[in-house]
């Protein structure tokens, strides 16, 4: 069996999300997704300018070889945009061989270790009664656990509640600009858990986004301020290229600790894991190179009793949620999954077999990931540029989005 061909496919049905497909001289296809939000273009130009080549004549069951030889022949190691465009041909190797051999991808990592994945659903309001609001339609929709976000008083935009992006007069798009004030927000949190507890009781599992704003001394003092109120966790409270900076948040804090999701790969995770500084690995497997090294990382992680939970915002495309849902179900140190859900106009372009019911995931029996990408619909939502926000302090300072 040889690959024939490999072609990017980007598409926008209301963001845009990036797939490589891989045909095979037998006719197999199989998907990756290579969505790298707000530098979508990047990893579209390394995949067909860089590593199409490469692929076509490969044995595509030879899944860990191509992977060491794009990551190891490439000299240049590691970053987004080469990994999410080493992830993509990593998912789409997966896809074709479990394909071949007629079963889901689960089966061929293990097969089931539980019956259904557990998720977590986003809520968000500018005040407790928006936010209310938005925690009722998530419990609604069937989530059992739930992130929430809110406005900050005194600030207009902040992240969870920004509001759209900045378009200049000739069309040009501009990131949206965000407000920041660590005082403001390290004042007004333990608030909003204290009302949401009030109203929704003490055993809905609540998670909270710190989104890489806080350094380590005042990711403690929340982390410290926010143990009332029984976090299931408090996500990137620091940005944790410094891991060592997790040590004196540990020290000060029972509130569990989720970390990882701009990192790509498991160096990114050494000191994190190994001195047990946090509880949840957040990585995607898009921006992580894929199946075959998140499965390392996961296996490293159990080791000191650190559990899984994928990243998986709106931003990841339903080919990248699949083969993370496929996962969830085979890995025995399987945490939570985020699941953001993803619009009609986005299920319509990527059919999938995955479903979500009861607040759980299930990957479906469809061989492969069970994801079918409709090119032609796909085609009739063209590329939209577009960025994510930058943030900044009331002098304008920017600080860490
Ligand atoms: O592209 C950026 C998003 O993926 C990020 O803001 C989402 O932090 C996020 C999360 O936890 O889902
Ligand atoms: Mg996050």
């Amino acid at each position: 069996m040889k690959i024939v061909d490999a072609s990017v496919v980007v598409t926008s049905p209301g963001r845009n999300f990036v797939t490589l497909k891989i045909t095979t001289d037998d006719g197999v296809t199989g998907l990756g997704d290579a969505t790298l939000n707000g530098r979508e273009l990047a990893v579209v130009s390394y995949l067909r300018d860089h590593v199409a080549p490469l692929l076509i004549g490969l044995d595509p069951h030879r899944i860990e070889d191509t992977w060491q030889s794009l990551y190891r022949g490439a000299y240049w190691r590691r970053g987004p945009v080469t990994m999410a465009a080493i992830a993509a041909v990593d998912v789409a190797l997966w896809d074709i061989k479990a394909k071949v051999a007629n079963l889901p991808l689960y089966q061929l990592l293990g097969g089931a270790s539980r019956d259904r994945v557990r998720t977590y659903g986003h809520a968000s309001g500018r005040d407790a009664p928006e936010l209310f609001d938005s925690v009722r339609a998530r419990l609604e929709q069937g989530y059992q656990s739930i992130r929430i976000q809110t406005g900050i008083p005194g600030l207009q935009r902040v992240y969870g509640v920004g509001g759209e992006p900045d378009a200049l007069p000739d069309g040009r798009v501009r990131p949206l600009v965000e407000d920041w004030d660590t005082g403001a927000y390290l004042r007004h949190m333990p608030s909003v858990f204290e009302a949401v507890r009030n109203e929704f009781g003490p055993e809905l599992p609540l998670l909270h986004d710190a989104h890489h704003r806080l350094t380590p001394l005042q990711a403690a003092r929340l982390g410290k301020d926010l143990e009332p109120y029984d976090l299931f966790w408090l996500e990137d409270c620091t940005p944790a290229e410094n891991q060592e900076g997790l040590r004196l948040v540990r020290s000060h804090t029972t509130t569990p600790l989720a970390i990882g999701e701009v990192f790509n790969s498991i160096h990114d995770f050494r000191t994190l894991v190994n001195e047990q500084l946090i509880d949840y690995v957040r990585a995607a497997v898009t921006h992580f190179g894929g199946v075959s090294p998140i499965r390392k990382l996961f296996d490293f992680a159990a080791q000191q009793q650190i559990k899984s939970a994928i990243h998986g915002p709106e931003d990841i495309s339903p080919v990248g949620m699949a083969a993370a849902i496929h996962l969830d179900l085979a890995i025995h140190n399987f945490g939570i999954q985020e699941y953001a859900g993803y619009t009609a106009a986005t299920d319509e372009v990527f059919r999938h077999a995955y479903t979500f019911t009861d607040g759980h995931l299930h990957p479906g029996e469809a061989p492969g990931l069970g994801v079918e990408l409709d090119e032609e619909l796909a085609a009739a939502h063209p590329y939209a540029p577009a960025y994510l926000p930058v943030n900044r302090l009331a002098d304008g300072t920017v600080h860490d989005w």
